[in-house]
């Protein structure tokens, strides 16, 4: 290894400084070794505390009318979801987007990539995605994008190659074998896990559409963490990453999920793009409970929050959520909060969200119920981490009536008009129903509307260090019905409390200090002193009190 001049000085001012004159018999390993060898810490306090929005592109915007959303119809919408000016609130205010696949690819959603180089055709330009990124970062707001590391699309030249031949250059960039040994997916049904080939059986947990990459594979893993520093040099603000659970297998059913093989390959892709953009984050989509989701975390030892990924999606607190705002009772939540601080790692970051799009919109699953909805959302927005939205949740957005992964990701509906506002053509899907009244334009003007409502639960979180950034600490409100927690930061300590139920509610609340309530349209109430407080919400209000010490 050439040893730098710079190595060589720092070998001589280490011998210098380190007692009697003597020259190194060895130069001490090149700073740059060193430094590689040491993890960079992450630089991405940004990402606590801070509300994503989950964009499908497709379906946001179309701008040059062929019925398909693209790049530059979302950059053209940007003001509704930042306008970048704190002190206007008819923006939503969110302040990262997240968008799925964006690279090319033979399908609608875009999971299976043919070219990680390259913006999708149907989307727009590589030019378009930069103008996008620029535009975005003037409001202030944070890009990432899907990656898609555990597979390609078998259109992909990669694969394309491997398949061709047994001796092909790339062949075990993929998992082969010479027979189907019958392994179906690790979440339950008959699909099987390995397909035929032209020239052998390889390996693809979703589908013959989508062959695993072979993550043992040193180039694999090199290539894939090029290809993420190249769309970081590019201005991306991060990732989140596809299919996690997946990367290495090692045998049928479980074992082709959560692998240790796949934790090291994690914490290696991490670690190279921390080094690469320590402003970055990484969030991983890891659907399972809460003691294995903790596990991609890695070590808080190692690294303060962890050296594995820095953030996985929160499935069991959405469906917690979720089920505690349809039943009307906070122990769904209450558990989950307990799983979370039992698993997770110090200084974890958090993910929670209501649903994807790979699940049934939340609208649909709480029959357009009004107050549940809003009471999901000011669940959401009052916990730990980063909560996710899910693009036309804030409007009540259904699901579409058909039971494909397509009508959990229809075109937004801007206004009431025949193409929705979407588009001047025929949209590349059906809008969903209820378009006439949860629309953009329908709800902007409504201070009553769901819009308006996340538009201030949004602007609640910015005002308060506690909702962004506090611990949570759960309290005990002696009522079923009743969610209540403090969240305590350095700088400031909020009560939370929502009533899950249309009913008013009363607790008895044994908290210290002096409350004064932060949500100004929150029919409730602290009466009482401190230590013994009493708690009357409103059906379905939700409340925030600052607690002066
Ligand atoms: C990702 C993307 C998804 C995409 C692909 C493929 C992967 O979000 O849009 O599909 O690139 C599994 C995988 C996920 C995957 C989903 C679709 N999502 O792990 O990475 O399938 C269980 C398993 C999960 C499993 C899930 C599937 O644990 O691992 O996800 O089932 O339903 C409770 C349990 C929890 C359980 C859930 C659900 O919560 O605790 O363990 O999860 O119930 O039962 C793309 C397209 C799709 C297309 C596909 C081929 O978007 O439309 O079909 O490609």
């Amino acid at each position: 290894m050439r040893h730098s001049s710079a190595s060589v000085l720092a070998a001589l001012l280490l011998t210098a400084c380190s007692g009697p004159r003597r020259m190194p018999v060895t130069p001490a390993a090149p700073l740059e070794a060193a430094a590689s060898s040491e993890p960079a810490t992450w630089r991405h306090d940004w990402a606590r505390g801070a509300v994503f929005y989950e964009v499908f592109v497709r379906s946001f915007s179309d701008a040059d009318g062929d019925g398909v959303g693209d790049l530059r119809g979302l950059t053209a919408k940007l003001d509704y979801l930042n306008d970048g000016n704190p002190a206007t609130h008819d923006d939503l205010g969110v302040d990262a987007l997240w968008l799925m696949p964006i690279f090319a690819s033979p399908s609608y959603h875009g999971y299976d990539t043919t070219d990680y180089e390259h913006v999708n055709p149907a989307y727009g330009s590589d030019a378009d995605f930069d103008a996008l990124l620029a535009a975005a970062h003037r409001r202030g707001l944070k890009v990432i994008v899907d990656l898609v590391l555990n597979h390609t699309s078998s259109q992909h030249p990669w694969f394309v190659e491997a398949d061709g031949s047994p001796n092909a250059a790339r062949r075990d960039w993929y998992v082969w074998r010479t027979d189907d040994p019958g392994w179906t997916q690790p979440w339950g049904g008959n699909n099987h896990t390995w397909h035929a080939g032209r020239s052998g059986v390889y390996y693809g947990v979703f589908w013959g559409g989508m062959p695993d990459l072979n993550w043992r594979n040193p180039q694999v893993r090199s290539t894939m963490a090029g290809i993420a520093a190249r769309w970081l040099a590019r201005g991306v603000d991060g990732f989140r990453l596809d299919a996690t659970r997946h990367l290495v297998e090692n045998g049928p059913d479980q074992d082709q999920v959560d692998q240790p093989e796949t934790h090291a390959a994690l914490r290696e892709f991490s670690a190279a793009v921390r080094r690469a953009k320590p402003e970055s984050i990484l969030v991983g989509e890891n659907w399972t409970e809460s003691a294995a989701i903790a596990a991609y975390y890695g070590d808080a030892k190692a690294l303060p929050g962890g050296d594995e990924l820095p953030m996985s999606f929160d499935f069991p607190l959405a469906g917690a959520i979720v089920d505690s705002v349809q039943s009307g009772r906070a122990e769904s939540v209450e558990q989950t909060l307990r799983a979370i601080a039992r698993f997770y790692p110090a200084g974890a970051l958090d993910a929670p969200f209501l649903t994807n799009h790979d699940m049934r919109r939340v609208a649909s699953t709480l029959q357009s119920d009004a107050r549940k909805l809003r009471s999901a959302a000011a669940v959401l927005l009052t916990l730990p981490g980063a909560p996710f939205l899910y693009y036309g949740e804030e409007l009540g957005l259904q699901n579409g009536p058909g039971g494909d992964d397509t009508f959990k990701r229809t075109p937004m509906p801007w206004n009431a008009a025949p193409g929705g506002g979407f588009s001047s053509a025929k949209p590349w899907f059906d809008f969903a129903p209820g378009r006439e009244r949860e629309n953009v334009a329908a709800e902007t003007g409504d201070a009553r509307s769901l819009l308006s409502h996340y538009r201030r639960w949004v602007a609640l979180r910015h005002s308060a260090a506690a909702l962004r950034d506090g611990d949570l600490e759960l309290i005990s409100a002696a009522n079923p019905a009743v969610l209540a927690f403090t969240r305590t930061a350095a700088s400031e300590r909020v009560l939370v409390a929502h009533n899950l139920s249309g009913q008013p509610q009363e607790a008895t609340l044994a908290l210290v200090g002096t409350p004064s309530l932060l949500t100004p349209d929150a029919e409730a109430s602290l009466t009482g002193e401190s230590g013994h407080w009493t708690l009357r919400l409103a059906g379905g209000a939700s409340a925030v009190f600052r607690l002066a010490r």
